[in-house]
């Protein structure tokens, strides 16, 4: 008897489509695949298009229509940005680690290439903190480029800004990161991070991982990278 008005077709329809509407937010899917800043071929010859638009449409996406997957078993992943998602990934399964880690690893990749000429240079800050740290520039990328290296299997390189201020070089597994809450990983915010596995250099380089990382330098964005170091600058005494 209370519930009589339901079984009035357009009062069904309505209550029908009001549910269904309140449910779309929820349902809509939450990560998405940002597009490459350039031309697939703009890193040509350093990275072939073929290995960027296989590494970008297939390998990353894959990573963001996965972690999409993710939201119906793990409802909370639904309210985070994908950066606050880093740092909470102790909270969620192993899946969630390796596409969240996979699709924020990524996006910030493409975000710190640029073509051959167009990455501008190091600031004058970024300089001199890796002057503290390091020495200098090349004791820098000697460093980074053994850190690449030597990850064995699938990995990243990172140039990471302590949560101090001061810069370090570190590597992690897989899709793993440093803004990651696990234990075993140096923490940090990433400047330069770069993927070495094989997916991103073996169709022109194949066993030849240290040449790709050396070549690679040719193609970091340090406009990119300046504006990283800035934004992970901790936070003034008062
Ligand atoms: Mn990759």
């Amino acid at each position: 008897m209370r519930l009589r008005f339901l079984q009035q077709p357009l009062l069904a329809c309505l209550l029908t489509l009001v549910v269904l509407l309140g449910q779309a937010p929820a349902a809509r899917a939450a990560f998405t695949l940002p597009p490459l800043p350039y031309p697939a071929d703009a890193l040509e010859p350093v990275i072939d298009g073929i290995t960027m638009t296989i590494h970008h449409d297939r390998h990353h996406s894959a990573y963001v229509s996965n972690l999409n997957g993710q939201i119906k078993a793990n409802p909370a992943l639904a309210g985070l940005s994908l950066d606050a998602l880093q740092s909470r990934i102790a909270g969620f399964p192993e899946a969630v680690r390796n596409n969240g880690g996979g699709h924020w690893n990524h996006s910030q990749f493409w975000a710190v290439m640029a073509p051959q000429g167009q990455g501008g240079a190091p600031s004058s800050e970024l300089v001199a903190a890796i002057d503290s740290a390091f020495g200098s520039m090349e004791a820098m990328q000697a460093q980074f480029n053994q850190a690449a290296a030597a990850r064995f299997g699938s990995g990243w390189a990172w140039l990471i800004r302590r949560p101090s201020g001061e810069l370090a070089i570190t590597s992690t597994a897989n899709q793993d990161n440093p803004l990651m809450d696990l234990p075993g990983i140096e923490r940090g915010t990433p400047l330069l991070g770069l993927d070495v596995w094989e997916h991103a250099y073996y169709l022109n380089y194949q066993n030849r991982r240290p040449d790709y990382i050396k070549a690679w330098w040719s193609l970091v964005n340090w406009n990119e990278v300046n504006r990283r170091y800035l934004q992970a600058a901790p936070p003034s005494p008062a």
